[in-house]
């Protein structure tokens, strides 16, 4: 398998945060996209992705799968028990609801600030901004993070006792709000202390 990443970015990091968990990570050959100089939107890039964007998973047959959620999906199944999608249909679904929710809430949101309220990958890049819809965004982004305090301090992981996709999503989150410098507010304790066990996980130091 080949991936197409930028090697420290938010949603890289997701699959390779994934491929550790599965084990996976010494079957996978790693090519650098150059991101920060435009390369995800040059014609050959896009032939693998339309939606120019970083990681792309190739396998060995061609098959070329983007979008995080779905590049998981395919690894969960390929090695070991489907252990980050779940198992049972109702878990299946619940996890998927809660993966949703802190993708669209939180990491999105924090990636919609960016590339809106910041100067984002810069001028050349960013080919439309819309700074009060990065505000906005900051703001869901805040709102998630005291629904995920909620959740967490009823249960260790996001969609229960255990480690999950949902988690490697808010992981990617936590990533980019550090670099965007949006802290986690004193008021979601239960979130800072779930976000420092992240951080000490195996899979997410071997993917920094
Ligand atoms: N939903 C997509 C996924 O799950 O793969 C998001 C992919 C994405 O936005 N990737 C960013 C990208 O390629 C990299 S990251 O900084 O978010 O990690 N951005 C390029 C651009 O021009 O916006």
């Amino acid at each position: 398998m080949k991936l197409y990443e930028f090697k420290g970015f938010p949603n890289p990091a997701r699959i390779r945060i994934a491929l550790a968990e599965k084990g996976l990570l010494d079957k996978t050959e790693f090519v650098q996209v150059d991101v920060p100089g435009g390369e995800h939107k040059e014609p050959t890039f896009l032939a693998k992705n339309p939606s120019g964007t970083v990681p792309v998973l190739e396998l060995e047959d061609g098959t070329l799968l983007s979008e995080c959620t779905a590049i998981t999906e395919y690894l969960d199944h390929v090695a070991g028990e489907p252990g980050l999608t779940g198992e049972t249909p109702a878990m299946r679904g619940r996890i998927a609801m809660i993966q949703r929710k802190v993708e669209a809430g939180f990491l999105d949101a924090v990636a919609d600030f960016f590339h809106h309220a910041t100067e984002g990958l810069g001028p050349d890049i960013e080919s439309y901004q819309n700074a009060a819809w990065g505000a906005r965004r900051r703001e869901v982004a805040l709102k998630t993070l005291s629904w995920m305090e909620e959740i967490l301090s009823k249960q260790p992981y996001l969609a229960g006792d255990r480690f999950t996709v949902a988690d490697i999503t808010a992981q990617a989150g936590f990533l980019f709000a550090g670099f965007v410098k949006l802290d986690i507010p004193e008021s979601c304790p239960n979130v800072r202390a779930y976000a420092e066990r992240l951080a000490e996980r195996n899979s997410i130091r071997q993917a920094a």
